[in-house]
């Protein structure tokens, strides 16, 4: 990997911010429903939940989401079949999130995560 090509790994890779947990304590919602987009950068297929409702995206889409109940999603976030890691967060209203490879965890490659990006 060339110096440029880091440099663009780390920069993207900066842009992303861990969610945040406690997002839930801090969000108030206004007129009762959360608008969020979801991009799936990742190679799979992606099965999540968002308010229990279950949706598949591809590599590369991105969607927009109206949430009514709160906004939150439920994904597996380990790609091998037969291991499960559920991951939960609250997203906010106008936020964008990202699924990514997950790269701080180096022993498991097939580890994805969602991350803030705005
Ligand atoms: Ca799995
Ligand atoms: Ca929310």
């Amino acid at each position: 990997m060339s110096n440029i090509d880091t440099m663009l790994k780390n920069t993207s890779t900066n842009q992303d911010l861990f969610l945040d947990l406690n997002e839930k304590a801090a969000e108030t919602i206004s007129g009762g429903y959360e608008v969020f987009t979801i991009k799936n950068e990742t190679k799979y297929n992606l099965i999540h939940r968002i308010d229990g409702k279950r949706f598949t995206m591809k590599p590369n889409s991105k969607w927009i989401y109206t949430a009514y109940l709160g906004g939150r999603i439920r994904f597996d976030s380990d790609m091998r079949k037969g291991y499960i890691q559920y991951k939960r967060y609250n997203l906010r209203n106008g936020g964008l999130y990202v699924f990514k490879d997950n790269k701080s965890t180096v022993g498991n490659p097939y580890d994805i995560n969602l991350y803030r990006r705005a």
